[in-house]
């Protein structure tokens, strides 16, 4: 009898083609959408899951699945996850770190540049039929080369930012993070570390990749956006709830900031109305990490890692270590 596992949203054939070789596997290519309450009854009598950012494993779905053994994410972020809960059950997790990094960079060095140079309210004027004859000031946009980039927070994808800012695009870098990085790291990414304070009143672009926790929620909310210049922007490629969506439409609606590009918001996929009507915004439904080759390197991680936890007893990129 093959170890039954549940794989939570729709993936490539392939990968449920594998993991069919080693589980009983329930999987989702029909697409359901789940809630969580729905969720939580497909995922009883499991022993795995595979899953997405989107997937809850909190402590209410984790007492109502006691034969679950180990859920393998697959995103950077666990933010879906209740790490300390799952390690008190004997729940292993996993994600998939570092197969994203350099396409994850890719888009928010996309989103800065759409941003500021206003590609997307531009498009839309064209699509309208309003483009009659050219202006010296059209859609006139903030400089990105030579100009300075504020990263909050400087994990590998922050890092990735800063090498293509500093190396590619002449721009200063300036981070901040819970930790500093190590003179080397600093001097390969060409960044300086700064107070979060400074690097809001300094940055001309300011790009946010930090991890979502409670400590993080709303890193940028009304106070924050005030401190920032008038020409400045404001990129999330982070999570939904880092920023304050709502006094976020309010600053930009006030032109307090010049624009923002996100791929993340706050209770995704819905996005706030507000959001919907201010021009000066880049939106993108959260796929920063959207290429073939990478979600492929995912989905085949968060596989690899339920097969050798269940053939070999660990995974290859855990997030907690089981008593
Ligand atoms: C995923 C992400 O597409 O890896 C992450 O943390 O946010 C994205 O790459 C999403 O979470 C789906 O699992």
């Amino acid at each position: 009898m093959k170890p039954k596992i549940i794989v939570a949203r729709p993936i490539f054939d392939s990968v449920i083609q594998r993991l069919s070789e080693h589980f009983d596997v329930t999987d989702n290519q029909a697409d359901h959408a789940w809630t969580k309450a729905t969720w939580t009854t497909a995922l009883a009598h499991h022993v795995g899951a595979f899953t997405t950012g989107s997937d809850p494993v909190d402590a209410e779905v984790l007492a109502a699945c006691p034969t679950l053994k180990m859920c393998a994410n697959m995103a950077v972020g666990f933010n879906n996850f209740d790490v300390p809960t799952m390690t008190a059950r004997g729940v292993l997790a996993s994600n998939t770190p570092d197969v994203l990094t350099e396409t994850t960079a890719d888009f928010g060095f996309a989103l800065l540049m759409a941003t500021a140079r206003r590609m997307t309210e531009s498009e839309h004027y064209l699509r309208r039929g309003e483009w009659t004859q050219w202006r010296y000031d059209m859609f006139a946009g903030a400089e990105v080369h030579g100009s300075t980039m504020g990263i909050l927070g400087m994990g590998r994808i922050g890092q990735a930012i800063a090498r293509r800012g500093a190396h590619g695009f002449g721009m200063k870098v300036i981070y901040h993070n819970r930790s500093r990085l190590s003179a080397e790291l600093e001097a390969e990414c060409k960044a300086t570390y700064v107070s979060k304070e400074e690097l809001l009143r300094t940055a001309d672009h300011v790009m946010l990749v930090v991890p979502y926790s409670a400590a993080s929620h709303h890193t940028i909310g009304a106070a924050e956006l005030a401190q920032m210049k008038p020409t400045a922007t404001l990129v999330n490629i982070a999570r939904g709830g880092i920023v304050d969506d709502a006094a976020l439409a309010v600053a930009l609606r006030a032109h307090q900031i010049a624009a923002a590009g996100l791929d993340v918001f706050e209770g995704e996929p819905k996005v706030h109305p507000d959001l919907l009507t201010v021009p000066n915004v880049v939106l993108t439904p959260h796929i920063a990490s959207s290429s073939i080759q990478t979600r492929l390197a995912m989905a085949n991680l968060a596989a690899d890692n339920l097969i050798s936890y269940f053939t070999q007893g660990k995974a290859l990129t855990p997030l907690n270590t089981l008593p």
